[in-house]
């Protein structure tokens, strides 16, 4: 039998490349929010593949963007901080773009100053023509020496097997960090709040969706009536002010409905059990800039 090898993979790239859905789409489970807004992870949230020869966690991270608050630059910051920690880097970038812009640049750059590994993958190769991807290609490896470029769509289910053999081929031997059993570093409650913050992101527009933030403040497993074990979760969404919550709640209270029905559905899929979720909207303005919650937002 050929050795065990392990490793930490981060995943890295623009906002709104589609890192979390790659992610995602590699561990096979919902880990991280994707929506189509930039700035939707946060933070740096690990997901895990367990193969017969190999454990493969990947570090999903806050995609490079313009900082505008003290939570962009935290968001940031911990994206590049992974890189020291790590095996292999994964390069998102979207294959529609034809140049190296200057986000692309700055990642390059730090990949360049880490000398790791890295693996380039151009991701929404669905919504370009095969040639042009070549002058990409081309262009990024004369900057950097990749271990491989695979052109991709995350959404597609049969590149994904490619990219982890890729990774397998470039991991060193060593143990299983986690069990086999486990697929993520986040709890139920910060799972709770990832489902719920993303089905908001996906259903809100314009600027809401950039200034909430989600809390569980209650989780609790019980067993109902039928014997069946059902989540009581009380959850409250923050906002920045307060013409954003009359959005959020919406007419006659249907978004809030809405939100929370679709979070309740994939909550109840994702943890296996009923799920019972009351959700509250509060707000609270310059939370973005408040330490004491942009804490929770770096590398832990
Ligand atoms: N057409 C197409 N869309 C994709 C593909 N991969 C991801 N998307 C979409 O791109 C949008 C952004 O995806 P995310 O996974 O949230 O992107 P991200 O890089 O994690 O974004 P941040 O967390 O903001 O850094 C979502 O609407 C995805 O459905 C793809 O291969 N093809
Ligand atoms: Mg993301």
């Amino acid at each position: 039998m050929s050795e065990f090898k392990s490793g930490f993979v981060a995943v890295l790239g623009r906002t709104n490349v589609g890192k979390s859905t790659l992610v995602n789409l590699l561990v096979g489970e919902k880990v991280a929010a994707t929506a189509n807004k930039v700035q939707t992870t946060r933070t740096a949230i690990k997901g895990i593949v367990n193969r017969e020869n190999s454990q493969i966690i990947f570090i999903d991270t806050p995609g490079i963007h313009k900082p505008k608050t003290k939570l962009n630059e935290t968001m940031i910051e911990t994206s590049f901080s992974t890189i020291s920690e790590i095996d292999i880097i994964l390069f998102v970038i979207e294959a529609t773009s034809n140049e190296i812009g200057r986000g692309d640049m700055r990642i390059l750059e730090k990949i360049k100053e880490s000398h790791k590994k890295a693996i380039l993958i151009i991701n929404k190769i669905d919504l370009v023509k095969k040639e042009c991807l070549l002058k990409l290609i081309s262009l990024y490896q004369k900057e950097y020496p990749f271990e491989a470029v695979i052109p991709v769509s995350s959404l597609k289910e049969k590149y994904k097997e490619t990219i982890l053999c890729e990774i397998e081929k470039n991991l060193k031997p060593g143990p299983a960090y986690y069990s086999v059993e486990e697929y993520t570093d986040q709890t139920m409650r910060q799972l709770a709040e990832e489902i719920i913050r993303e089905k908001a992101l996906n259903l809100l527009q314009d600027e809401v969706p950039h200034g909430i933030y989600v809390e569980v403040e209650k989780m609790k497993l019980r067993k109902n009536k039928q014997h069946e074990q059902i989540y009581d979760i009380i959850a409250t969404i923050y906002c920045l002010r307060n013409s954003h919550k009359g959005i959020i709640i919406g007419k006659d209270g249907n978004m809030l409905k809405r939100i929370g029905q679709s979070a309740r559905i994939e909550m109840e899929k994702s943890f296996g059990t009923k799920v019972n979720l009351k959700t509250w909207v509060k707000v609270k303005e310059d939370w973005q800039d408040d330490p004491s919650i942009i804490k929770r937002f770096k590398l832990k």
